[in-house]
């Protein structure tokens, strides 16, 4: 399989972009292998549980529940759309990137 992650750290992106915050989890690799499987370009930020990174400031505003997976879509303009939910996720890149590599 070809991998469609395009970087995998916090460097400067230029949007727009999805950005999957995930960590090896079950539900952290559900949105991964959609992605993978539509072919769609993403970047991503693993999380550390160790240090308890779900929990801090940064992602608490990404999400509030500070767990993983969230995804943000940051588009054109720079408007950020975060969603939370293993199964919220797979149905938003369902409804929005269902034709990527078809
Ligand atoms: N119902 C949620 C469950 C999310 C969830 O529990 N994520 C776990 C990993 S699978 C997590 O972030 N745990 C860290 C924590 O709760 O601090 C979903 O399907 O996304």
């Amino acid at each position: 399989m070809v991998a469609h992650v395009v970087k995998t750290e916090d460097e400067k992106i230029e949007a727009p972009y999805l950005k999957l915050y995930t960590a090896a989890t079950g539900n952290g690799y559900k949105a991964l292998i959609l992605l993978e499987l539509l072919g769609i370009d993403y970047y991503v930020k693993t999380i550390n549980f160790k240090s308890k990174e779900q929990k801090e400031p940064w992602f608490l505003q990404l999400n509030p529940n500070g767990k993983i997976p969230t995804l943000s879509e940051v588009d054109k303009s720079g408007k950020r759309t975060n969603i939370a939910e293993s199964i919220a996720i797979l149905l938003y890149i369902a409804d929005n990137f269902w034709y990527c590599s078809c």
